[in-house]
């Protein structure tokens, strides 16, 4: 087997599915993942796909060392790892000088973002340093604590789950050294402030503040230390984490601001928000005798004043009231007990979100994208795609759709991209295409995002139609449209055919990734963001509905990966108990199948296990053919020509491309780096160094 640097204990199983005898077995497939992770080789690949499964525990192939190992290092020489595709993207923008991204995908809890941190991480320590930003490493590595003390929270299927999608560019100047960062983020859970489902909880930063802030601090925002004492963190019974400590997270969030550059003041403010939120929801309310609404709980009323640095009264207007503008005049309204608590809610959720963009916008700012470098001056970017997983709930909301609808395009834009550049490739280099067979989720796409009669736009429309519309009546018009739809089911079309019962307050997906059930309550209100429906009553300009908006978002950023160079990591969850050591080979295979892996591999194996531009390729292996060592002087093509009949290749095992060599089985290719390692260990060295520099 092929690479000096290769251990027994690397050489579990195959470390490129590709090298697998039976390609075409999932079966062979999964055993290779299997034994491999039993030995903690949680990573590998697919030619240049990056497979990982979750460990679940630490594992000590992280460190400074394990960086260096890896640096300018190519893929075959060496055990897979994050940190050898972190390397090869970084050597691919330098020396193509093109803009580069790493897609990670999975399902919630695979490892998406571990893997993201730790390809920031790996640039961090191992890139050159511009002198006149020094810091910058630190501020792009700080800039995750704090996104997820304010984004991420418990889930049911993930301790620390994103609750947002988050898309990061990374700078680099014309000497590699990273000089400026961007991010852009997509949709928050902004539902989960108010409500969790049991097990689950609120965003961390609540159960931080409370457990790590000082007496003085928590004094000043009027709070108890204990989270069953506020409304918005009881929902989920689950106060505390094991796995986690709230009261370190909170040190490590706070040193984080003030490296990212936040002042006292502006941490101030932010605590002040926190505080308000959870005071908002203690905020009670009882119905007078005439019916109005009024707030039962004057001391929360009073802190939050404070905090929110308003008026007591106006603020005790603003719950209990709507103010509407008709015809240039005000008018104000009483509302019932039901709408006050829904306006609270929405407050809360509304000045959380708000928070939340805030943030992302400081970071921003203290990460600066360098506009001397931008204008052309030999500035490249990578960027780095975490979103929020595949999800499937007990219950499946508005927020599930749009997390599960994201994936589907994450999904499609892989399928359209892995087999429209081998296609490509294989037109380019003049070698004829054998067609393979895959999923397509474009059905599903566009069952969701079609213009008029996808989910989203009959969303929109019942969101925007005068007179009485609620959740019901959209589910209603799903039917109308969609019945007979091959992904899209409810409880009245399936006529008691399908074999899960269904509720009928809910529609089924046919995901590709899975069955989801969505429940379709609230799902009015929240594409309304309900805290602007007030004024859409009176407005003429309408605002982009919630969904839209994701959609729009999601098509830019769709945009965005399509004009950069594509790398992928694609994770996998090995079990459902978070637990270490349990390979599920039921989860996995499902996640095998709907990753699209056995298609990746028969792409990538239609015909050609490797290929390799000719330059490297005879660099490499030219000490083995005494015409072509120690220098080659023709043209590369005839110099690999002569290599391989030197080697004795027969006519079947490749075929020379215009610039690259396509090696049909993997067994030729391991015999002529057995044969190269076999040569005086000088020579393989030599040439490594060589290969590293390319
Ligand atoms: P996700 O990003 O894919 O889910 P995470 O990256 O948060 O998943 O991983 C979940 C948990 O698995 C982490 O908190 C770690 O405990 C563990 N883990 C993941 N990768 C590794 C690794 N390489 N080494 C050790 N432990 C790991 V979600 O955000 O829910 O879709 O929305
Ligand atoms: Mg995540």
């Amino acid at each position: 087997s092929i690479g000096s640097a290769l251990t027994a204990r690397d050489r579990v199983g195959v470390q490129d599915f590709v090298l697998l005898e039976k390609y075409n077995s999932e079966a062979a497939l999964i055993e290779n993942l299997r034994r491999r992770f039993g030995e903690n080789l949680i990573y590998t690949y697919i030619g240049s796909v990056l497979v990982s499964v979750n460990p679940y525990k630490e594992l000590e192939m992280y460190s400074k060392q394990q960086m260096e190992r890896y640096r300018g290092v190519s893929f075959y020489e060496i055990s897979p790892h994050i940190y050898a595709l972190s390397d090869n993207t970084y050597r691919a923008m330098r020396t193509e000088r093109k803009d580069q991204c790493i897609m990670i995908s999975g399902e919630s809890g695979a490892g998406k973002t571990e893997a993201s941190k730790k390809i920031l991480l790996y640039y961090t320590v191992t890139c050159p340093i511009n002198e006149h930003m020094a810091t910058l490493g630190d501020r792009l590595l700080q800039s995750n604590p704090v996104l997820e003390a304010f984004g991420n929270a418990k889930t049911f299927r993930n301790d620390n789950s994103s609750r947002f999608g988050k898309y990061m560019d990374v700078q680099f100047d014309f000497r590699g050294a990273p000089v400026g960062g961007h991010i852009l983020n997509y949709l928050l859970e902004k539902s989960r402030v108010v409500h969790q489902n049991h097990g689950e909880r609120n965003f961390h930063i609540f159960y931080q503040l409370l457990d790590g802030g000082d007496d003085d601090l928590l004094t000043t925002l009027a709070l108890e230390r204990n989270p069953q004492s506020y409304n918005y963190l009881v929902k989920g019974n689950c106060p505390r984490l094991s796995s986690v400590s709230d009261k370190n997270n909170w040190k490590v969030v706070m040193k984080a601001l003030s490296v990212i550059g936040f002042t006292e003041e502006e941490v101030q403010k932010l605590l002040d928000i926190i505080a308000s939120v959870l005071h908002l929801g203690n905020t009670q309310f009882g119905e007078g005798e005439e019916g109005e609404t009024y707030i039962t709980t004057e001391t929360q009323i009073t802190h939050l004043a404070k905090l929110l640095g308003v008026d007591v009264s106006a603020l005790r207007d603003a719950l209990t009231h709507k103010k509407l503008t008709a015809k240039g005049e005000e008018m104000i309204s009483p509302l019932n007990f039901e709408q006050a608590m829904s306006a609270r809610d929405a407050l809360a959720k509304a000045v959380y979100g708000r928070t939340f963009t805030w943030l992302v916008e400081k970071i921003n700012q203290s990460l600066a994208l360098k506009e001397i470098y931008h204008s052309g001056k030999g500035c490249t970017v990578i960027g780095l795609l975490d979103i929020y997983g595949f999800e499937v709930l007990q219950h499946n909301s508005f927020e599930q759709f749009c997390i599960n609808y994201c994936n589907e395009k994450l999904q499609q834009l892989f399928i359209e991209l892995t087999l429209r550049s081998e296609q490509e490739e294989y037109e380019t280099e003049g070698i004829a295409w054998e067609t393979v067979q895959y999923i397509d989720n474009k059905i599903i796409c566009d069952l969701i995002e079609e213009k008029h009669k996808g989910i989203i736009s009959i969303l929109d429309e019942e969101c925007l139609r005068p007179g009485e519309t609620c959740d019901v009546s959209f589910l209603e018009k799903l039917e109308d449209t969609l019945g007979g739809h091959p992904h899209f089911v409810t409880h009245k079309l399936a006529n008691g055919k399908t074999r899960r019962v269904m509720s009928r307050e809910e529609f089924r997906l046919l995901h590709y990734a899975g069955e989801v059930n969505y429940n379709v309550n609230g799902f009015l209100d929240k594409n309304n963001d309900l805290l602007n429906r007030n004024l859409k009553e009176v407005r003429t300009m309408q605002m982009d509905e919630a969904a839209t908006q994701f959609k729009n978002s999601l098509m830019k950023l769709m945009e965005i990966l399509m004009s950069k160079e594509p790398s992928y990591v694609r994770c996998i969850k090995p079990n459902d108990a978070k637990q270490p050591g349990r390979f599920d080979e039921v989860l996995v295979r499902h996640q095998v199948k709907y990753l699209g892996l056995m298609e990746n591999l028969r792409v990538r194996r239609a015909g050609f296990a490797y290929r390799r531009c000719f330059e490297a390729f005879l660099q490499r292996y030219k000490p083995l053919c005494p015409e072509t060592w120690p220098n080659w002087h023709g043209r590369l093509a005839d110099g690999v020509s002569t290599l391989v009949n030197h080697l004795g290749y027969k006519a079947e095992e490749y075929k020379l491309g215009r610039s690259k060599i396509f090696i049909r089985f993997p067994k030729t290719l391991f015999s002529t780096e057995d044969a190269l390692q076999a040569k005086k260990p000088e020579i393989v060295i030599t040439i490594q160094s060589a290969w590293r520099g390319m």
